[in-house]
């Protein structure tokens, strides 16, 4: 089908624009609500590609900045409206902040916060120890992951980092407000984004055992069935610890510490004295203590391949929070350890490079933060830099291949292909704050596109965010609370050329990688969502509204 994709929320003025055509017409125009004819321009044919399959034209609008609603028309064929504004993405920030509210587990949802989709308290029972022989645990409260109930110590922290990270490197995401309950701290109460990430900080808390080691995750030993949350009554086990899930730990609650210190004082040192006992356990246990589901158990493995990342990531954390030479020292170690581990290449979860890796389960991209805001008082300033520089420029070179500008490869368009997207527009974000350069800004802008609607599915993939968004996460209380849409602010997994789950399999063989995606409730590899599918959308989002603000 004939189709004009934009992005269905819209463009703020000054940014690069671009709608992307699928058939070929030499020219364009815009034209405002009331169909008057505001811009006229001529397309670019840019080709076929490799991840939309498509034939593809390409008509710029970088100069048009007048605010207003708009669509793009070619031939006698219209996009969906969108907008363009200096605030345009404000509506969107909100919500994606937000989500997480909505996934809280433990108290009730109130009416007054959570509108129609308030829920009673969840997962109130005591979770036995799988495996031994010892006492139930009290580790209620925190975020569900995602469409199942399961709460994950790795998949929790590496959300939390994404906001801290997105907190210190820029201030004014404190300024963003999401109406959710206020929380008291010295002399006042929280900005919402850290009244909401302690939810989950306080759930790790629980998950640390007294010698210092994590839990790696606690859920029910297979997922529930599509219900409510305060219907999923089955037993809770917390699953073995791991060190991945350790030093995760470690390094959120160090940055925590440096965060809270300024609102909360005996909060932070809680944190701090937590850090410092999982970081204890990780030296005394040098060994990798990977994760495996127990036999017959079908809830999220979270597994990794190494624990090196992790450790890199603790180390280099507790260094930028306490200046402590040791942690530095060992930082370095775990650096050149991780750049002589073989397998990294054989087997890690993603494209890109190691260092600048910042995902739920590479994580040494998120050391290599810390140690950027230490900036150049480190020996090995330079070299952190050149890892955000040169995976951007990688990025960058991506861009060139397809029609939409968008960063990715073909080999990206894996299980949360929209996460992979967001990782690198964090890249990009950190890389652009390192060394301004337009083509960053572009391929930013490009992947923000995508995201919102300007790609081959013509779909926004955030609920409640353009005229087109997708409708059917994978979300269970979605699946059964009778409501109509689902909340906003979602992101879903996205395209996925793996198809792996029973519905998926009805995307029409041989799909380009871009159109291996379904807007159906079922498929959980394709239209899942997850708290770390939002929480990097969160950091870029910042970052671009914060560049705007300075501006
Ligand atoms: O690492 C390989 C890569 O080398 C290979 O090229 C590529 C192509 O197949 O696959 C990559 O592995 C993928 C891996 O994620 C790394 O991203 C697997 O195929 C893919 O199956 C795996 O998906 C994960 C999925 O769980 C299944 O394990 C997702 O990343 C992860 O986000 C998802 O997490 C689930 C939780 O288990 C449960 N809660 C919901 C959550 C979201 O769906
Ligand atoms: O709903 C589950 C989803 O959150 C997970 O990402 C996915 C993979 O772990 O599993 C989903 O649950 C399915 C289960 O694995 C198999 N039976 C069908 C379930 C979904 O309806
Ligand atoms: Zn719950």
């Amino acid at each position: 089908m004939k189709a004009v994709y934009v992005n269905q929320v819209g463009y703020l003025e000054g940014s690069s624009k671009k709608a992307v055509l699928n058939f070929a017409a030499p020219d364009f125009e815009i034209i405002d609500d009331k169909e008057n004819v505001v811009y006229r321009g001529r397309t670019g044919h840019f080709g076929t590609d490799d991840i939309s399959g498509e034939d593809t034209y390409v008509a710029e609008f970088n100069d048009f900045n007048k605010p207003g609603k708009y669509r793009v028309t070619a031939d006698g064929v219209k996009s969906v409206s969108f907008e363009i504004a200096g605030n345009v993405y404000d509506k969107l920030m909100k919500d994606i902040c937000k989500c997480f509210y909505f996934l809280r587990c433990g108290d009730a949802l109130d009416e007054k916060y959570a509108g129609v989709y308030y829920h009673k308290p969840c997962h109130m029972s005591k979770a036995t120890v799988y495996g031994e022989d010892c006492e139930p645990v009290d580790v209620t409260g925190g975020w569900h992951d995602a469409g199942d109930f399961g709460r994950y110590s790795t998949a929790g922290a590496v959300a939390v980092a994404h906001l801290l990270y997105g907190v210190r490197f820029f201030k004014s995401l404190l300024d963003v407000k999401f109406d959710i309950p206020a929380v008291k701290c010295d002399g006042g109460e929280l900005p919402d984004i850290l009244s909401e990430v302690k939810v989950e900080l306080d759930f790790l808390l629980k998950m640390q055992r007294e010698n210092g080691s994590v839990w790696h995750k606690v859920t029910t030993f297979n997922h529930a069935p599509f219900v409510m949350p305060e219907d999923d009554k089955e037993e809770l086990f917390l699953f073995p610890v791991s060190s991945m899930a350790t030093a995760d730990v470690a390094a959120v609650f160090a940055l925590a510490y440096t965060v809270y210190k300024e609102y909360d004082k005996a909060y932070a040192d809680r944190l701090m004295n937590a850090a410092l006992k999982a970081y204890e356990w990780l030296t005394e246990n040098p060994n990798p203590l990977l994760f495996k589901n127990a036999p017959g158990s079908n809830t999220g493995e979270y597994g990794e391949f190494e624990d090196i990342s992790n450790r890199f990531w603790a180390a280099a954390s507790l260094y930028e929070a306490t200046g402590e030479e040791d942690y530095y020292a060992d930082a370095i170690l775990q650096r050149e350890r991780l750049e002589n581990f073989d397998s990294v290449t054989q087997f890690k979860l993603y494209q890109g490079g190691v260092f600048t890796a910042l995902g739920w389960g590479d994580v040494a991209g998120l050391g290599c933060l810390s140690l950027l805001l230490i900036g150049d008082k480190i020996k090995i300033s330079e070299e952190i830099n050149k890892y955000f520089l040169d995976e951007a420029d990688r990025l960058c070179d991506n861009g060139k291949r397809n029609g939409f500008g968008l960063c990715m490869d073909k080999k990206d368009f894996i299980w949360g292909s929209n996460m992979e997207l967001l990782k690198y527009l964090m890249v990009l974000t950190v890389a652009d704050g390192i060394s301004h350069r337009d083509e960053y800004k572009k391929a930013i802008d490009a992947g923000i596109d995508y995201i919102l609607g300007c790609n081959s599915m013509d779909t926004s993939y955030v609920t409640g965010n353009g005229e087109k968004a997708f409708k059917n996460p994978h979300l269970r209380p979605t699946a059964v609370d009778n409501i109509e849409e689902p909340w906003p602010g979602l992101v879903s997994g996205g395209p996925n050329v793996g198809l792996q789950d029973e519905r998926a399999r009805e995307v029409p063989k041989d799909s380009a990688p871009m159109k291996c995606y379904l807007d159906h409730i079922d498929c959980y590899s394709l239209n899942e969502i997850t708290i770390y599918w939002n929480s990097p959308f969160v950091f870029v989002l910042a970052g671009l509204l914060e560049k705007k603000r300075r501006k």
